[in-house]
């Protein structure tokens, strides 16, 4: 079956995770994903938080899943040359290196379109150029403290809060994948290629935006209704961190059910929608409170938003998360089980639906992985195993061009 992005090819230079996680996207559509790696090392994440001796590990193979690896020593002369000829014969080049270092490899935006006016070059760095931090590395708790992320997660009265998701890191390379995208597009109409790159705070602010939202509100009126600070606690002139609320006009908030004292997950997370009012009464065996004034308005429940929550944790008390969702369901309410990673590595549904998948490597067996989120009517995205060292170092080398004899020479300098 053809696949969408079936005929580009991709010089794979990212490491770590913001890059790999772009270049895999685009790899399970089809791109022909070319990962550049350095000799003998690699991404350094092939060897990082082991759990089999000497076979890559989980936080490489989870990133890199149907690419192609090639070993290049691009600071030697050698291994220059056959950048230039990847370059020539490839469509985007994307990297996530620290700032300068593509252009200390000699490799300058300018010298890339000499040799490819088509090509489109794609980055990932913390901060945007011109920022008074161009110059930092950064990792991912970093880009989620710079990008308002920790300042607004986490209890009022603990610090500020990383999340567990990776919104500096896999969530830069989803905003880069669109941004390759979107450059190849223009490239058909134009035949131009271009720089697109996404700065590791940007693309956390971007995720951010309703906070910002909530600072422009505070700023006018003093005080946020949804946050559970309001109306008993206080506020500053910052957006304060809200805990487990809803971030939208609908609070919410985890709940305990049967089996918390033990389970760290039993809890759901329950929604109280406006209009699901009604539903929600029955649900809970409160109907007298769906036509009491005191408690049938959003604004009416918000100062007793928390004695609310504390009577649906009594009901909940004898079910567990499972059969308290099973039976609000049914009533229309917006609720989940908090799910662990077990649970969701467990699930039918997910491995049903090609979200978790188990995939064959030549050094690990099979390994589970989180496939496509993405869903297409004409595409079934099927996920390979991520490449070993190097190896497709010789057949890469030939496809762009070099005679058997070349590539060994290549080899003997050590240049691959
Ligand atoms: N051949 C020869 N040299 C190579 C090479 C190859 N195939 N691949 C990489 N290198 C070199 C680079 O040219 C660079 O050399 P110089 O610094 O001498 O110019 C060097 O390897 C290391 O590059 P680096 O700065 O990217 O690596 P680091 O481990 O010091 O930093 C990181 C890692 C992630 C902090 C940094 O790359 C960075 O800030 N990247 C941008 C932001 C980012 O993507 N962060 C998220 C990572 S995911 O958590």
């Amino acid at each position: 079956m053809s696949k969408p992005l079936d005929g580009i090819k991709i010089i794979d230079f990212t490491h770590v995770q913001a890059g790999p996680a772009c270049t895999q996207l685009l790899a399970w559509y089809g791109a022909d994903v070319i990962k550049v790696e350095r000799p003998g090392a690699g991404d350094v994440t092939r060897s990082q938080l082991r759990d089999i001796p000497d076979a890559d590990a989980l936080y490489f193979t989870q990133l890199n899943s149907n690419k192609r690896s090639l070993t290049l020593d691009t600071k030697t002369k050698q291994g220059k040359e056959v950048l230039e000829k990847l370059i020539r014969q490839s469509d985007v080049l994307v990297e996530n290196f620290g700032p300068g270092a593509l252009d200390r490899m000699g490799f300058t935006w300018d010298y890339i379109r000499e040799l490819n006016p088509g090509m489109i070059v794609a980055s990932v760095k913390g901060f945007s150029d011109g920022h008074h931090y161009e110059d930092l590395k950064v990792y991912e708790n970093v880009a989620q403290c710079a990008g308002g992320a920790a300042s607004t997660t986490g209890f009022w009265d603990g610090p500020p809060t990383v999340s567990a998701a990776a919104l500096g890191d896999s969530n830069t390379g989803m905003h880069l994948a669109i941004g390759i995208l979107t450059a190849l597009m223009h490239r058909t109409k134009t035949g131009k290629g271009q720089k697109v790159a996404v700065s590791m705070q940007d693309a956390v602010i971007n995720l951010c935006r309703v906070k910002l939202r909530d600072q422009l509100r505070l700023d006018r009126v003093g005080y946020l209704e949804e946050y559970p600070q309001y109306p008993h606690g206080e506020f500053t002139d910052v957006v304060p961190r809200g805990g487990n609320a809803g971030g939208g006009g609908q609070p919410g908030w985890v709940l305990k059910c049967k089996g918390w004292e033990t389970d760290p997950n039993a809890y759901i997370y329950f929604t109280i929608q406006g209009h699901a009012w009604a539903p929600i009464c029955k649900a809970l065996g409160r109907e007298e409170w769906i036509d009491d004034p005191a408690y049938n308005t959003p604004r009416a429940r918000q100062d007793k938003i928390f004695d609310i929550f504390a009577i649906i944790e009594t009901w909940l008390s004898d079910k567990t998360k499972y059969e308290a969702v099973d039976i609000l369901r049914k009533f229309d309410i917006p609720c989940a089980p908090v799910l662990s990673m077990k649970e969701i590595a467990e699930c039918p549904s997910l491995r049903k639906s090609g979200t978790i998948v188990e995939v064959e490597h030549k050094q690990r067996g099979t390994y589970l992985t989180v496939g496509s989120p993405v869903k297409f009517s004409d595409l079934k995205v099927e996920v390979t195993g991520s490449p070993l060292l190097g190896e497709h170092t010789d057949e890469v080398l030939a496809q762009i061009g070099y005679s058997k004899e070349q590539i060994a020479e290549l080899h003997a300098a050590k240049a691959v």
